[in-house]
């Protein structure tokens, strides 16, 4: 039992409880408890096992530890059992659709019986949805609007989730002895920022065996189908996984098929066709003798040699440009973690943040970073207690102190997260902000406005002189926030003309820029920051995913300034 697993209960709980009308005071224990258990760096059940007192911990209350021990004792919570009972899971899916909020899916539970999205549609368009107290017409509107990103989201799961999955399934796999060798295919391998199911491949001499030990996989619920060398199972959250067993011979076509994309694959096979060859998910075949003739299929290096090409990294396999760039010699040397030097985008404690800026530079270097930038909220989110001008200027003060006492190979940027107004402009005077190093405009609030305006208030903060770059450009969260509506090439000719950098932020369920728009800016040769946005120490280790999307996106590290060297980063935001 991790402490994932844990905290998912607890949200659960909550979330399920919020149904039943439970007070709000308990539903943000639980909350909180979650929250503070997911970001914990110590495990829950090791802490248990020493006999330690988990009430210690900030966050976690009496009832909450209780329930910590309860799980990892017996593996489950009676008391969400019996919600299960009463509340279906189901309903949860309410939760999904953007502004409906628990309260009101709690009323739709209640009054109409809604369980399940298909019935919360079919009741929007009987029109029973506007007349419950306190909807009408314009919220069972936004109801409509919102379930098919509602029905999306229940189906795919952030990169991160499924790379959790498939590390666990890959640990799991260890003790199968049949196991020669073991690859994860489809959009996982292609580092999509969702994935719809997860694809193993295995070669085996014995592929029951194989099989078999996948039913035995503890998160499994049911097993869909199995056949002499697939077997398809659902795990928890109906999340599904293809295992495959393929014959050495054809390992490497079956992971160049499996991995896809489709779109790559359909290029791939024309091409084929072409010079008188057939690919297939077996192997290579020379179609222009009598018989087929097998000729290339055991590593996917060799399948696509058989056609002059390289083994495209999987995150450019998507039909976008890859084969033009393969042709001319100019296929991109993709970015790694390892180029990554600064990380530009956190918060502390001064602010939403867990950590002080002491903690969070320490867990920075102990990553191997050269400099971060703190960057809390500004006054306008009042709710994270955003900083005013004063205390932005006694918190780079103190930086300014940290800094002093370094040896210089580590550096602290003085930074602020500045929101831009909902009327435009930024929350701070140009007098504040041309004291910090490093400024990262953020839209939080007013993200229904008009195209027109959204741009507008984006170019406006691009076009300050203090401003550095822009966070989050478009705002969404994936699977359950669409983007504002905003001009992103606007915006791109904005930060280009004026000097300016876009954020990538790395945050799984953000990952914005997404990868189209990562190469627009790349073409544009716009500079891009990769950040972790990280609000709590763990939060730091999200970097990985922003590199995925980066690599999608085909940037290189001379396309990331926080690659450059502290005195490259220093001189190129004009610091000295
Ligand atoms: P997902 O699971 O929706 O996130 O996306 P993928 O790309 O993993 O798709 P999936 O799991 O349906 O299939 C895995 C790969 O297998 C896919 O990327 C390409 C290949 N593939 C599957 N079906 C076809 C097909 O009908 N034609 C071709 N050319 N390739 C296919
Ligand atoms: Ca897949
Ligand atoms: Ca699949």
């Amino acid at each position: 039992m991790d402490n994932n697993k844990i905290a998912k209960s607890l949200e659960l709980m909550a979330d399920l409880m919020e149904f039943q009308g439970a007070n709000a005071f308990r539903l943000r224990a639980y909350r909180n408890g979650s929250r503070v258990i997911r970001d914990l760096p110590e495990q829950i059940a090791d802490m248990i096992a020493n006999d330690q007192d988990l009430t210690q911990i900030d966050g976690i209350g009496k009832s909450t530890a209780e329930k910590c021990k309860e799980l990892v004792e017996t593996g489950q919570l009676k008391k969400l059992e019996e919600i299960k009972a009463e509340v279906p899971e189901s309903v949860l899916g309410m939760l999904r659709v953007p502004n409906l909020g628990a309260k009101k899916a709690a009323k739709l539970f209640n009054e109409l019986n809604i369980e399940t999205l298909d019935q919360l549609k079919a009741a929007c368009e009987a029109g029973e949805v506007a007349k419950l107290d306190g909807f009408g017409e314009k919220t069972q509107q936004i109801i409509l609007d919102g379930l098919e990103i509602a029905a999306d989201a229940n189906k795919r799961i952030y990169w991160s989730e499924a790379d959790a999955i498939a590390n666990q399934l890959r640990e799991f796999f260890k003790s199968c002895k049949a196991v020669k060798r073991l690859e994860f295919a489809g959009s996982y391998r292609r580092g999509k920022e969702t994935v719809g199911d997860l694809d193993i491949l295995i070669d085996t001499d014995d592929g029951e065996t194989v099989m078999d030990h996948l039913t035995e996989f503890p998160d499994i619920t049911k097993v869909i189908a199995r056949g002499e060398t697939k077997i398809s199972v659902r795990l928890e959250q109906s999340f599904q996984v293809d295992l495959r067993v393929v014959p050495k011979k054809s390992f490497g076509a079956a992971l160049q098929y499996f991995t896809g994309s489709k779109e790559h694959n359909v290029e791939l096979r024309g091409r084929a066709k072409s010079a008188g060859l057939r690919i297939n998910e077996y192997g290579v075949y020379d179609t222009s003798g009598k018989k087929e003739k097998y000729i290339a299929g055991e590593t996917e290096a060799d399948v696509y040699a058989t056609l002059g090409l390289p083994e495209f990294a999987p995150e450019l396999r998507e039909q976008r440009g890859e084969f033009e760039m393969a042709e001319n010699d100019a296929l991109p040397d993709l970015i790694e973690l390892s180029h990554i030097r600064g990380d530009l985008h956190m918060h502390t404690t001064a602010t939403d943040g867990k950590y002080s800026i002491e903690e969070m530079a320490a867990a920075a270097k102990e990553r191997g970073l050269k400099y971060i930038a703190i960057t809390d909220h500004s006054k306008r989110v009042a709710m994270a207690n955003g900083l005013d001008g004063k205390r932005a200027k006694a918190q780079w003060k103190k930086i300014d102190e940290i800094n002093e006492q370094s040896d210089g190979k580590f550096w602290i940027f003085k930074g602020i997260e500045c929101d831009i107004l909902e009327a435009g402009g930024m929350d701070l005077s140009d007098k504040i902000l041309e004291q910090a190093d490093w400024v990262l405009a953020a839209i939080h609030y007013g993200q229904n406005q008009s195209r027109e305006q959204i741009t507008d208030r984006l170019i406006g903060a691009i076009e300050n002189p203090h401003v550095d770059a822009v966070a989050h450009p478009t705002g969404r969260l994936l699977n359950r926030r669409e983007p504002y509506e905003v001009d992103m090439s606007a915006v791109m000719s904005a930060v280009k003309e004026n000097n300016k950098i876009l954020e990538l932020n790395a945050n799984p369920a953000r990952l914005d820029l997404n990868d189209v728009h990562v190469a627009q800016a790349k073409a544009q040769k716009i500079p891009i920051v990769i950040n972790t946005d990280a609000h709590s120490i763990n939060g730091l280790d999200v970097m990985q995913y922003g590199i995925k999307q980066a690599r999608r996106g085909g940037l290189t590290k001379a396309d990331v300034v926080n690659c450059a060297t502290l005195a490259k980063f220093k001189k190129l935001i004009g610091i000295n």
